[in-house]
């Protein structure tokens, strides 16, 4: 079975939560450009700011004139607060199951045979840890996960069986297909094709000639009910961290430090299969009140995989316990602003 597991509202659900007295406000997380006040565009909105027409990817000062000031509150984007949660469900998810690709910031694909007896339960650990809601769909293939969970979205869960998913997917008109685009949808309108159920009437040869060999193909398997499952491949990203619970709430450092030496090690084979060095290390540590903490320390060298960061370590974790009295309940540790080792800076 496949899981495809979905943030809800993600970025405007973060905000939300920070701010548990805005909860029945309209939350318009937002990119601004800096060159008037209101200008920019909209990253994403809650819900509610959906329901009176706000929407991704709209200026700013569209969505402004569609939600009354006194109910609305306009964040600017905090994406490296983001990417903190985002790695820490990635590490939920990871402690859950072996098969797993982070296909966005807030996108999940698995591949386990028991997955739909561990959906429910992942879904209630991501919650408790992080108090944020996801949905998740179960199905045969990974492209069935993917189209019922987005049929339950926000906070659902379903699990469906072979027949279900068959349905489905028949049933479905090509664009809400993920993987046919706009331009394939209407070149396959023109072909006589409004539903998955229409591609077998098409040739395979011809779906070739017209799309090329790999959507083409692609297509014909589709219409004859033989549905895509590859994971993909892990997002592009500028960081990589391992984020672990720790057995019990803690202020002990050997126990702190031997969990983040088992997650330097994952991390590390991380950055060894795709050739990276990097400049900066940060310890991440979530405390029993969930709040995450930071602290982070750069090199003026790249540093390589097997170089030890031991010391560094070491200093991070007791500047930390010295400065926060509580107890820790999670760690993890991120490597970041990357180098390829062949000397070329990624670009960012
Ligand atoms: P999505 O998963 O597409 O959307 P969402 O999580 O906000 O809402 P939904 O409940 O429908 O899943 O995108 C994930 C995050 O990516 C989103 O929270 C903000 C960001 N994003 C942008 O910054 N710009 C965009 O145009 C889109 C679509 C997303
Ligand atoms: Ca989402
Ligand atoms: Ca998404």
């Amino acid at each position: 079975m496949y899981l495809h597991i979905d943030m809800d509202y993600f970025f405007a659900q973060i905000e939300e939560k920070r701010r548990p007295m805005a909860s029945d406000k309209i939350i318009v997380v937002c990119v601004f450009s800096g060159r008037t006040e209101d200008s920019g565009v909209v990253s994403t909105v809650n819900y509610l700011g959906r329901s009176v027409g706000i929407k991704s990817g709209m200026p700013i000062a569209f969505a402004k004139k569609r939600a009354p000031p006194a109910d609305s509150i306009f964040i600017p984007m905090d994406r490296p607060y983001y990417n903190e949660i985002s790695a820490q469900i990635d590490s939920i998810i990871r402690e859950n199951f072996e098969k797993i690709v982070q296909a966005s910031v807030d996108e999940w694909n698995v591949d386990d045979p028991k997955s739909g007896e561990k959906a429910a339960e992942l879904k209630n650990e991501i919650l408790r840890e992080t108090n944020l809601t996801c949905t998740i769909g179960v199905a045969p293939s990974l492209l069935g996960a993917k189209m019922v969970a987005a049929k339950v979205k926000p906070n659902g869960l379903i699990i469906i069986n072979e027949e279900e998913e068959k349905k489905l997917i028949e049933n479905s008109a090509l664009e809400k297909v993920p993987g046919i685009g706009p331009k394939t949808t209407e070149t396959l309108r023109l072909m006589g094709a409004e539903k998955v159920s229409d591609l077998p009437k098409l040739d395979r040869l011809r779906l070739v000639e017209v799309f090329g060999r790999k959507m083409g193909g692609w297509l014909s398997e589709l219409g004859s009910g033989r549905y895509p499952s590859e994971l993909g491949e892990d997002k592009d990203q500028d960081e990589i961290s391992r984020i672990g619970t720790l057995k019990e709430k803690t202020r002990d450092q050997y126990m702190i430090k031997s969990k983040l030496k088992e997650l330097e090690k994952e991390a590390k084979s991380w950055l060894i299969e795709r050739k990276k060095s990097y400049r900066t290390l940060a310890i991440i540590f979530i405390t029993e009140d969930l709040k995450t903490h930071t602290k982070s320390l750069s090199f003026r060298n790249p540093k390589g995989w097997s170089e030890d960061i031991e010391k560094e370590k070491e200093t991070l974790v007791s500047e930390f316990l010295f400065e926060n009295q509580m107890e820790i309940r999670r760690v993890g540790i991120r490597f970041g602003n990357f180098m390829d080792l062949g000397g070329q800076t990624t670009l960012f």
